[in-house]
């Protein structure tokens, strides 16, 4: 196996994204930005690619920000400016995932902990191994959750439990995560891959253009009164109800056959 700290790999239409830093827990270094995004816009622009899965190698998913990176290491030895690493590397990672053309699953295969975490909670289903678990770990470091965490983690559990959580940097097992509703699923370990390939398979089957429309509707809607809401719906819907997968739907529909989407 390669030593490159993300691995790319292609099963079909699914593209598997590995972190690979296992020694340290998957940990995201400059090296490993610099592939990350590249491999998310390559998935985004391969027309071939219907749907994205990302894990860990190792016995991590990802421990965050390694925190002995050169990022964090100023040469005088004064503080490092953290809020350059956000701009350089979360915002346009957390802004990616979330406007992937395609579904993208997280398939958390063990500790997933600061911007490790909210990497994971910005995909759009999120698996857990049993074993794994959920660490909003920047309070114990000085810091507020980033890489997106200050905006998903109260939409995703609400306000108590989302200040509980990054106040206390205390650890969430996926169990716990599937019932506070932060994850879709918690599987048992060695059930993980085969699940996330299952659902990843099944969701490059469904017409992606909508999927991902989908994601963006109810991530716009939670800033909109209910009528910009209504409109965005209508919008939306005039710009997909135009399109090949909607006449597509309706067509396999009536005709008692599988569809064919191809819209993205
Ligand atoms: O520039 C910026 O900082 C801005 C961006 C910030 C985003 C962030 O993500 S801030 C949060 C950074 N992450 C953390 O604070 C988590 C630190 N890690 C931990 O708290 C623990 O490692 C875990 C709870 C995640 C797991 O604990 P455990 O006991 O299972 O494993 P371990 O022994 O602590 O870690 C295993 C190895 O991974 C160890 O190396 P060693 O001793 O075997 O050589 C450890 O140092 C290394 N490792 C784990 N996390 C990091 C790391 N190395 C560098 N950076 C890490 N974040």
């Amino acid at each position: 196996m390669s030593d490159a700290p993300v691995l790319v790999d292609t099963r079909g239409a699914v593209r598997l994204i590995t972190l690979n830093r296992p020694a340290a827990l998957n940990s995201f270094t400059g090296a490993m930005h610099a592939l990350l995004m590249p491999a998310l816009e390559a998935a985004a622009a391969d027309a071939s690619v219907r749907a994205v899965v990302i894990t860990g190698a190792g016995r991590g998913f990802c421990a965050g920000q390694d925190l002995t990176d050169a990022a964090m290491v100023t040469e005088g030895g004064g503080a490092p400016d953290v809020g350059a690493v956000i701009e350089r590397h979360y915002r346009p990672l957390a802004l990616r995932m979330r406007s992937m053309p395609v579904p993208v699953i997280a398939a958390v295969n063990g500790v997933a902990a600061g911007a490790g975490a909210n990497f994971a909670l910005l995909a759009d289903f999120v698996l857990a191994a049993r074993s794994a678990s959920f660490i909003q770990a920047f309070s114990k470091i000085g810091l507020v959750p980033d890489c997106g965490g200050t905006w998903l983690l109260p939409r995703l559990v609400g306000r108590a439990r989302a200040l509980g959580l990054a106040m206390s940097g205390d650890k969430l097992p996926a169990e716990e995560a599937e019932r506070f509703g932060l994850i879709w699923r918690c599987v048992d370990d060695a059930a993980l891959m085969d699940t996330a390939f299952a659902l990843a398979e099944r969701l490059a089957a469904m017409p992606a253009k909508a999927l991902a429309e989908t994601r963006r509707a109810l991530d716009l809607s939670a800033g909109l009164p209910l009528e910009d809401a209504l409109r965005l719906e209508a919008d939306t819907q005039r710009e997909l109800g135009r399109g090949h997968d909607f006449a597509e739907g309706v067509s396999a529909f009536l005709g008692k056959r599988p569809p064919v989407f191809t819209d993205r």
